[in-house]
């Protein structure tokens, strides 16, 4: 049984020295503690006294070591990227509150000190035992604890869980060699931009051309754990921001500087070629940076500006509090700034992006397993505050420089302009000024809304157990056809549900009764599909909707049906009636989309403000 930590301080020792990106994370751990304890005891309450299991977790923070160049910890207080650093010390934090048990890794000869016991049964699976006995001696010299060195020969694995990011995956499967296979279901990976499934199998991917630098590594796609709800492909993870009590809030109402601006981009090179939107915001307002600089002033930062220097973290939340305006010019994509400035009350101004970014048109994005595809639409209104949006969206594409934010969040807290027109620009920052906005932090970025998400992560997510994957049929068979379908049409047949005459009840999470199977327009993903009906796109209901009959259910025409390998089946070709079943579950996705065909789309609802969970979740 896992029991919430009352203290954060075991953690610190458990995280080591040496490196300034340890030392950014402990210090964020410490200033964030008592925010941590509180929302750990309310979850506590909530949960009512739930069995959870503890869980042996290792943290393997692959891009912070040594051997894959760690490019990250001599930038971090020259103005380099602190996004990873952020998530991942909240990651440690909420394991932890949660009463996990955790071993952290930031080197490879850590990692191999902790995997040494795998290479051991793999040395016995190869048949090698003289090898083994001679293994586990060397084990003991190296000082491999008790239980695991003496008699390693059949020693499991002793995580039940392993969080890491790409680089440490790699570094896995190099060190542990055929127990990877083995063991890689336990794995978890921390993946801020995400992996879409037609990039993640190798087969697939391989054929149809979804290149990537990352590797293909046929993980179930919920493996993946992203900073922003990207894609429901993915498992979203996050990452916290400062919450503000009763009293600070009115205290910020009171001391807003309506004339205040602060730019986001802590690297001079953000500001390279600004000028012009830098002289009309200078018009209004007193502009403030924290860009990075050794001796002087960077050329790229005007004279009019007041640079403060890159901050430590909770100084910039200071500077926050007093501002009105946090504006973006473009870059860094997707990071935890503007969320921290609209929880301190700012407004986030930022450029729409048209066409949108993505690994197909943009040099950052290139090579990344992602291609945030969706069709243009006109947007109506922010996700979470209308459920509703007949329109359909341009989500999920990367159609600002934080597309959460223009999403989840909109107005008045966030403001998309096309910053090539200086007219809707200049507009935008007036009406900024005058407009009264009270700070917002959507749940899902609290501290108690990250330990929910996690904790029901641990509890419910199993990608070890066979019955947890979908059964992976290779061919058309009679077999794949029963049990027949549990789906039913809806009362007023524009979708099928979940019907309980079917008498039987996967044990799945999340649960089935929040299934609704819709189908598609030809030129939507299922993303959009579900989004457009104020519901989510789950990945992990495909499975109960693979099935011949379904189509029949929902009146659609086959007069073939084909089991093939395709991130967009199961699917009909309308014009031809050619109905299409996946052939590989590991494809079954919800990004994606071809005007040739429409999609079945399994969808679900939402706890408002955890996209994550749907209600029955947790
Ligand atoms: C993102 O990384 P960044 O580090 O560039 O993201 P930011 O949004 O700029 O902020 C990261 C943290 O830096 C802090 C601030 C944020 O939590 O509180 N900070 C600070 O400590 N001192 C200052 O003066 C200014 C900010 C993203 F997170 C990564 O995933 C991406 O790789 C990267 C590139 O797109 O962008």
């Amino acid at each position: 049984q896992a029991a919430f930590r009352r203290d954060l301080a075991r953690l610190l020792e458990l995280i080591g020295t040496g490196k300034e990106s340890l030392s950014f994370m402990k210090k964020r751990i410490r200033h964030l503690a008592q925010q941590w304890l509180r929302a750990a005891r309310r979850l506590e309450q909530k949960l009512a006294g739930r069995q959870r299991d503890q869980k042996h977790i290792l943290i393997h923070i692959g891009f912070l070591t040594e051997e894959s160049g760690d490019v990250f910890s001599p930038r971090v207080l020259k103005g380099g990227p602190l996004g990873e650093m952020v998530q991942w010390a909240d990651i440690l934090a909420a394991l932890f509150m949660l009463g996990h048990s955790l071993r952290v890794t930031v080197s490879l000869k850590e990692l191999q000190r902790w995997v040494l016991g795998y290479i051991e049964v793999w040395v016995e699976a190869a048949g090698l035992k003289r090898l083994g006995r001679l293994f586990a001696h060397l084990t003991g010299l190296l000082g491999v604890p008790p239980g695991r060195g003496n008699c390693p020969l059949t020693s499991p694995l002793p995580f039940d869980l392993i969080y890491t990011d790409y680089h440490g995956l790699q570094q896995m499967k190099q060190h542990m060699g055929l127990s990877f296979k083995k063991y890689r279901c336990r794995v978890r990976v921390i993946d801020t931009f995400g992996t879409e499934p037609a990039y993640n199998h190798e087969e697939y991917a391989t054929l149809r051309g979804y290149r990537t630098n990352w590797g293909y590594w046929n993980l179930q796609p919920t493996q993946f754990m992203t900073m922003f709800p990207h894609t429901p492909d993915n498992s979203f993870m996050g990452f916290v921001s400062e919450e503000l009590n009763q009293t600070e809030r009115q205290l910020i109402k009171a001391n807003k500087v309506s004339s205040m601006a602060v730019v986001y981009g802590k690297e001079a090179s953000i500001w390279k070629g600004k000028e012009k939107f830098l002289a009309i915001l200078n018009k209004y307002m007193e502009i403030h940076g924290t860009v990075y600089y050794e001796t002087q002033r960077p050329p790229e930062v005007p004279a009019f500006v007041k640079n403060h220097g890159l901050l430590p973290q909770h100084e910039f939340q200071q500077l926050l509090r007093k501002a009105k305006l946090f504006i973006g010019f473009g870059f860094p994509y997707e990071g935890p700034a503007p969320l921290e400035a609209i929880a301190n009350g700012c407004v986030f101004l930022q450029a729409r992006f048209n066409p949108p970014h993505s690994s197909l048109n943009h040099e950052f994005f290139r090579g990344k397993p992602t291609s945030r595809e969706a069709t243009v639409s006109r947007k109506q209104q922010p996700f979470q505050q209308g459920l509703q949006d007949p329109a359909g969206t341009t989500v999920f594409q990367v159609s600002s420089q934080h597309p959460y934010a223009e999403d989840f969040i909109g107005k008045p807290h966030v403001w998309t302009v096309d910053y090539n027109n200086s007219e809707e620009f200049e507009a935008a920052i007036k009406t900024i000024m005058r407009t009264q906005v009270d700070p917002y932090l959507p749940y899902e970025y609290t501290c108690e809304g990250m330990l929910e998400r996690i904790h029901a992560y641990i509890q419910h997510q199993d990608f070890c157990t066979t019955s947890s994957v979908p059964p992976s049929p290779k061919t058309k068979s009679p077999a794949m056809q029963s049990p027949p379908s549990p789906l039913a049409l809806s009362p007023n047949s524009t979708h099928l549900v979940w019907s309980p005459r079917a008498g039987w009840a996967p044990q799945a999470w999340p649960p089935v009764a929040s299934l609704q199977v819709w189908v598609s327009e030809p030129q939507h993903t299922c993303t959009q599909t579900c989004r457009r009906r104020g519901l989510v796109c789950e990945p992990t209901f495909f499975r109960f909707l693979n099935k011949e009959e379904v189509f029949l259910q929902l009146s659609i025409v086959c007069d073939s049906t084909e089991y093939e390998m395709n991130h967009l089946y199961p699917a009909v070709a309308e014009n031809v009636h050619e109905c299409y079943l996946q052939k590989e579950p590991l494809l079954f996705s919800c990004a994606g989309y071809n005007p040739k065909y429409r999609r079945l789309c399994p969808c679900r609802d939402f706890r408002r403000g955890q996209v994550a969970l749907c209600r029955d979740c947790l």
